[in-house]
């Protein structure tokens, strides 16, 4: 019997199978060949075949994982080695927000990154857009139309007042999307207005901080029926949504600073173009495309910047927030 990954912990798992039957199921045996490594060995959207324990029907045991079409992973730093946070996804929904918490987009540059070098296309969501913007308001809109001009869609919500949740709803349909994002930038509260049969329990921000705490320790997979007041009516729309765990930090993995312009949209055709080829540093030297690009307005100040700022990480393995 085949089924869906739901979610779990790293020894029990929640199986949607073949026959509508969820049942609770553990890996059968040694580790799952293609999980070696990783911090957890499945994710919510992973294919499995299991074996269904006949006496109870709700149990059993994984004995296979269906190759993945895509994965989104994190590097998990406490657990020093990389976390899936999500399988077989038609797109990964970044989600940011103007302000509480303050608007970070290094963050969502950095899950960008990860979501081009997994070949997966992201979509950013900006949620909260009833708040003013934690920064200067000209330079929060130049940061979205710098990622719309690459060519990033970028939804624009209010979980609060309902604000583009038509838009989303109409984006997420039909699809198996994840969303990542910060803490307290609003996932949960999303899916609630998304589907008012939902009651995911959501976070106050902590004061001290203006952050969210972590509700969401694990990942879920939820078929979602989208409200019929956003489907213009239409009854039985649905989206499956991937809640991913409350993340501090978005840490990349298993890109080094050398490859990492590749995965900067605006600057992959760039590279190897450089007068010095593959060597150049993109830092300072005569010749260098993405310099020229720089300067000449076609690669935005910002974008550099945060694509500096990455390489140093990536090297130097501090992250901020
Ligand atoms: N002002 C405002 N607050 C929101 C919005 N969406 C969510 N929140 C609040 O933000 C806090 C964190 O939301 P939550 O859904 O738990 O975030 P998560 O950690 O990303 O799942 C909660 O207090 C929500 O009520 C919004 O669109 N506008
Ligand atoms: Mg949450």
């Amino acid at each position: 019997m085949f089924g869906v990954v739901l979610g779990g912990s790293n020894n029990i798992f929640s199986v949607e199978c073949e026959d509508t039957v969820i049942r609770q199921c553990s890996i059968k045996g040694k580790k799952l060949e293609a999980s070696k490594g990783y911090y957890n060995p499945l994710a919510p959207g992973d294919k499995v075949e299991i074996e269904v324990d006949e006496q109870t029907d709700t149990e059993g045991q994984i004995i296979n994982l269906v190759p993945r079409k895509n994965e989104f992973v994190r590097w998990n730093v406490k657990g020093r080695s990389p976390q899936l946070l999500a399988a077989n996804l038609d797109n990964i929904c970044i989600v940011t927000t103007p302000n509480e918490p303050p608007f970070r987009p290094r963050f969502v540059d950095r899950a960008l990154a990860q979501a081009e070098y997994q070949n997966i296309e992201p979509v950013i969501i900006c949620n909260k857009c009833d708040l003013q913007p934690s920064c200067d308001e000209e330079d929060f809109e130049e940061r979205l139309s710098d990622w719309e001009s690459m060519g990033y869609k970028i939804i624009k919500i209010s979980a609060k007042n309902g604000e583009g949740l038509e838009e989303l709803a109409e984006f997420l349909e039909d699809k198996l999307c994840a969303l990542v994002g910060q803490s307290g930038v609003g996932k949960s509260s999303i899916i609630n207005v998304l589907d008012s049969t939902c009651v995911l329990k959501t976070g106050s921000l902590s004061q001290k901080y203006g952050r969210g705490t972590h509700t969401t320790t694990k990942g879920t997979l939820l078929h979602l029926t989208l409200n019929e007041s956003l489907t213009g009516g239409r009854q039985g729309a649905i989206a499956s949504i991937i809640d991913t765990p409350g993340v501090r930090r978005f840490v990349l993995h298993d890109i080094t600073s050398k490859d990492l312009a590749l995965y900067f949209r605006e600057m992959k055709n760039l590279v190897g173009q450089c007068s010095f080829g593959m060597s150049c540093t993109h830092t300072h030297e005569a010749g260098c495309k993405i310099l020229e690009g720089v300067y000449s307005g076609v690669i935005s100040e910002d974008r550099y910047e945060s694509w500096q700022r990455i390489c140093s990480e990536i090297d130097n393995g501090t992250w901020d927030d």
